[in-house]
């Protein structure tokens, strides 16, 4: 069995976790500082977002030099000295490859602006097409997905922002530069990698215009990306490593194959469908409240289908791009607590590794800011501006953001009640929720029956119990009535979730109580088993 069925990786958005130098940005030094405070999590690795040198346009995600340290977070040798104290507190670390695009600033792309054949073929440069763009494809970040460089008289390809120019891994020289840039941490110590859109490296060999969609079904998922894939782990050797890749808008069959041992590509892959049940009409600008049958159809289809093909799922809700969870499917006030837990618990207890982006552990909730000049985030302020051309008033336009912005999940991690949050001692680079006097890891330690140590819970139970991190799933009650119920099953050993992800009672099917309860999110007994009280999650545990 892989270690990582039993794991839990924890994800450092470094720039929002902890400030060791008073600048007001987190930094290397300020990981190493809380790396007892993640070890008490019971995690066994931690993801730490990119921390390269970097013009920071996309926070991190734009880098201009993949082997060394952006001066902003600190030094090589607080990296390397990081590494090694890690491992010296159980936790391997996974540091984040950002192999689809390289920011304009990388020398590469320096070099293929002055002309220079060779650089130039490291990216997708086209010429235009009747006096535009190559296609009509469109920038996940809003606008047109190609840049026309003047003196070069062509377009580059940037499928995010215009500062990041998607690389041509059809070219040898940049699959070699990218090898190299892996043995490099690899020989570091690393314990592995994060694939960032990895499954956007492939392009079709035609480009055509999309008359469907905004070009996602032409480069998503692409002709040659498990070749490009295997070849990557085969020839830097990755293969015992944990990896996961980011797959946007992937399909089951693809993750299967991402993600089955025998194909020898990655360990696991996070798919993100579950994450947009309340986009209206597929558009993540539109609002609605999410639809929890579909929800739990992908969650029943992406469980029991990944179990089928031999793949292996990244379980999670929240990232650095996301809304935080509590405020988005749960209830961030009335059932702050119990809703937080329930969440937890859903995909804690499923058939994957289970993913705690930093501060879910606590149950921190979306911000609340009050105008548009709190956001920071690019994607959030281009579609602003989008959301007010298509004609929204300010109040509308910032109403989605407020919902939507990924700047929900990137707010400063909250280590006790003072002003800063214990997060810095200088100016925060972005604003902290007001409620960090009550939800703080300080206080919550203090409480026995916090959401911080339900997470301990969690991550322990699923290391005690095989059924957990190896059992099969069947899903008994997928989403209907706001109730979410799953089997998992081991060697004669059933255990049995139960989940109501809404405010109100609702029944509790016959049977799903049956066992001994392993845990549950009330402190005490319901005067009647036939009910699921709000946001009420348990997990009962019995023998064949
Ligand atoms: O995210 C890919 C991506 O598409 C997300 O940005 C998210 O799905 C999108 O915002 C939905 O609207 C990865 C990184 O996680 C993200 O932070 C980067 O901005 C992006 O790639 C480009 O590197």
């Amino acid at each position: 069995m892989h270690t990582f069925h039993s794991s839990t990786v924890y994800q450092i958005y470094i720039k929002s976790f902890c400030d060791s130098d008073g600048d007001g940005i987190g930094d290397l030094n300020g990981i190493s500082s809380k790396l007892p405070y993640v070890r008490s999590l019971g995690v066994d690795y931690i993801w730490i977002t990119p921390f390269f040198p970097s013009p920071m346009n996309d926070n991190g995600y734009d880098i201009s030099d993949y082997c060394a340290v952006n001066p902003m977070f600190g030094t090589m040798e607080d990296c390397e000295a990081l590494i090694r104290e890690a491992r010296e507190q159980g936790i391997g670390l996974m540091f984040d490859m950002v192999f689809n695009h390289t920011s304009t600033e990388h020398r590469w792309f320096q070099k293929a602006l002055t002309g220079d054949p060779e650089y130039m073929d490291y990216y997708i440069f086209r010429d235009p097409v009747d006096g535009h763009a190559p296609t009509n494809w469109e920038s996940k970040f809003g606008g047109n997905a190609w840049e026309y460089v003047p003196h070069l008289g062509k377009y580059y390809l940037h499928l995010f922002d215009v500062t990041q120019a998607d690389l041509n891994w059809e070219n040898p020289k940049v699959r070699e530069e990218l090898k190299n840039v892996i043995r490099f941490w690899k020989g570091k110590g690393v314990s592995g990698f994060r694939f960032d859109v990895v499954n956007l490296i492939s392009k079709p060999p035609v480009f055509e215009d999309d008359f469907e969609g905004d070009g996602r079904r032409m480069y998503t998922d692409g002709p040659r990306v498990h070749e490009f894939l295997q070849e990557l782990v085969a020839d830097t050797g990755i293969g015992n490593m944990v990896t996961v890749g980011e797959m946007s808008s992937t399909t089951l069959a693809n993750c299967i194959r991402y993600t089955r041992p025998a194909d020898r590509e990655l360990s696991m892959a996070f798919s993100f469908h579950h994450l947009k049940v309340d986009y209206a009409g597929g558009d993540k600008w539109a609002l609605k409240a999410p639809d929890l049958v579909q929800l739990g159809e992908i969650f029943r289809t992406w469980q029991e289908g990944m179990q089928e093909g031999g793949g292996w799922n990244a379980v999670f809700w929240c990232n650095h791009d996301q809304p935080r969870s509590v405020s988005r499917f749960g209830d961030d006030s009335r059932y702050w607590k119990e809703s937080a837990k329930m969440l937890a618990m859903l995909i804690h207890m499923m058939r994957g590794t289970p993913y705690i982006y930093q501060g879910d552990e606590l149950g921190i909730t979306d911000p609340g800011y009050k105008s548009i000049e709190e956001y920071r985030d690019v994607e959030s302020l281009n579609y602003y501006r989008i959301l007010l051309e298509r004609g929204l008033s300010e109040k509308d336009a910032f109403e989605v953001i407020s919902r939507r912005s990924r700047d929900n999940g990137r707010t400063p991690m909250q280590w006790d009640g003072t002003d800063t949050a214990g997060f810095t001692t200088g100016e925060p680079w972005i604003g902290i929720p007001a409620n960090h006097t009550y939800i703080n890891a300080e206080a919550e330690e203090k409480d026995p029956d916090s959401i911080l140590n339900f997470y301990r819970t969690l991550t322990s139970l699923r290391k005690e119990f095989a059924v957990i991190a190896e059992g099969d799933i069947r899903f008994l009650t997928a989403g209907t009535g706001g109730v979410f119920a799953y089997e998992r099953s081991l060697n004669g050993q059933i255990l049995t979730v139960v989940c109501n992800m809404t405010a109100g009672e609702v029944p509790c099917a016959p049977g799903l109580r049956t066992g001994y309860c392993l845990l549950s999110n009330y402190t005490e007994a319901g005067g009647d088993d036939s009910v699921l009280r709000p946001y009420e999650a348990a997990a009962y545990l019995r023998n064949e």
